[in-house]
């Protein structure tokens, strides 16, 4: 059904003899995607002085995040957030900063942080406890790197129509900051401190810990992304980046590490802490993972005829080496291709060419890490986590992932040209 390597003199071709007509007008857009704004747009004074200070988006680009979870974004006390990034309209691997997804948990607002008064701490089991304005850290060496951020609770249910909804609580920029190493290194980390705790402004704090060979290695304390300020809902002024763990460990509105001998019980951790390991919400590393963005659920192919289908890979132990394609359901797969660099724990696109013939057919991506861990079906992901834990399963939804889902996600393109979710 696909074919790897078409003429690329073709595709035009191709897809002209099916639509009737020769010109690249005559063929509809597939329709899901976000549509520009199909009435009048007030008109932007592309030259009044506010644009000319900052800019923003055309007013025909409607793209947004939307709730996520089946719960409203605020809630009724305006504080908690669960906003999904509309991956079916992401071009590139860099989520824009304004379309992040956002998770503020427990009760958290977003606080207002002027970054000249900001202090951040590094205590406990160290030589010498430290505390950092933000123009100390920015004299300090810093790295630039594309990481993905993802939550525990990004997982694909059936109700779910659109990629938003199944994938979109996952997010890739490029974070600026200060080694987390560099900064332990000058605190000078006591033989005894095992682990960190790290902690934001907020109340409830959204401490996590963290194991200290991780704080070590990439852990990044940033004040970066996308080439500005780090945004008020990702952290501003400063957010721990610890690449390729769950969302959770990413703490935003950073302003203390306290370097301890064992793990510690913070809010975060209540509830999602189990004896058992495969019951527990918290695995720390996200597993090799992969979704195709385009054609996705909701969305509608004109006609037959050429498609790229595009989509994002990614993994928390490292870079992705392949992703692979099916396009009748995982009855075979073939190679797709990786589309500029794999950066490790970021988001990687990858596209495949198809030819769509009209009739059913299920779209399928999956994922391998440099680790050589393979992207599993929903029914081994399924049967990997026990339910009845953080995320029972139930007798309609025999399937369902309990613990963190990174299974394959299939979607079923109709002979109408409709787009659905397969997983049910
Ligand atoms: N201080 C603080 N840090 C936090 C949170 C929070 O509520 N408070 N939410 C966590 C969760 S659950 C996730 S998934 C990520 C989301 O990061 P983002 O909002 O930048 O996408 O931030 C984490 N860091
Ligand atoms: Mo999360």
């Amino acid at each position: 059904m696909g074919s790897r390597h078409p003429d690329r003199r073709d595709f035009l071709k191709r897809g002209a003899a099916f639509a009737g007509g020769l010109s690249l007008g005559a063929v509809d857009p597939v329709i899901g995607q976000t549509p520009p704004a199909d009435q009048d747009v007030e008109d932007q004074d592309w030259s009044s002085p506010e644009l000319i200070a900052y800019g923003e988006r055309s007013r025909y680009e409607t793209s947004v995040r939307v709730p996520h979870g089946g719960r409203p974004s605020p809630d009724a006390f305006g504080l908690v957030f669960h906003v999904a990034t509309p991956l079916q309209d992401q071009v590139g691997i860099i989520t824009p900063s304004a379309l992040h997804f956002t998770n503020t948990t427990r009760g958290a607002i977003i606080p207002n942080i002027d970054p000249r008064e900001h202090r951040f701490m590094i205590h406990g089991l160290v030589d010498r406890p430290l505390i950092f304005t933000m123009d100390d850290l920015k004299r300090l060496p810093s790295v630039t790197r594309l990481h993905f951020v993802e939550c525990a609770g990004n997982r694909s249910r059936p109700q779910h129509v659109t990629v938003q909804e199944t994938h979109g609580n996952t997010s890739c920029a490029e974070w600026t900051g200060v080694l987390l190493s560099t900064l332990l290194n000058e605190a000078g980390v006591k033989d005894a401190g095992t682990w960190i705790v790290a902690e934001g402004v907020e109340s409830v704090k959204g401490a996590s810990s963290i194991p200290m060979a991780k704080a070590m290695d990439d852990c990044l304390v940033c004040y970066g992304m996308n080439g500005e300020a780090v945004r008020p809902q990702q952290g501003h002024p400063l957010r721990l980046l610890v690449p390729g763990f769950e969302g959770i460990f990413n703490v935003k509105w950073l302003r203390r590490i306290k370097v301890v001998d064992r793990y510690y019980m913070t809010y975060n951790d209540y509830g999602h802490l189990r004896r058992e390991p495969h019951d527990a919400a918290l695995t720390y590393q996200i597993g090799p993972k992969s979704v195709i963005t385009y054609p996705s659920g909701g969305q509608q192919l004109p006609d037959r005829g050429f498609y790229e289908i595009r989509g994002l890979a990614w993994s928390g132990t490292g870079a992705v080496s392949r992703v692979e394609v099916s396009t009748d359901g995982g009855g075979s797969w073939m190679d797709a291709e990786i589309r500029g660099a794999a950066h490790p724990m970021a988001h990687t696109a990858f596209s495949f060419h198809w030819t769509w013939d009209g009739r059913e057919a299920e779209l399928m991506s999956r994922c391998t890490d440099e680790l050589g861990q393979v992207q599993p079906t929903r029914a081994e992901a399924a049967a990997f986590w026990r339910p009845g834990a953080v995320y029972p399963g139930t007798p309609d939804e025999p399937l369902r992932v309990t613990g963190q889902d990174n299974s394959i996600q299939p979607w079923r393109v109709e002979s109408d040209g409709s787009v659905h979710n397969a997983i049910a």
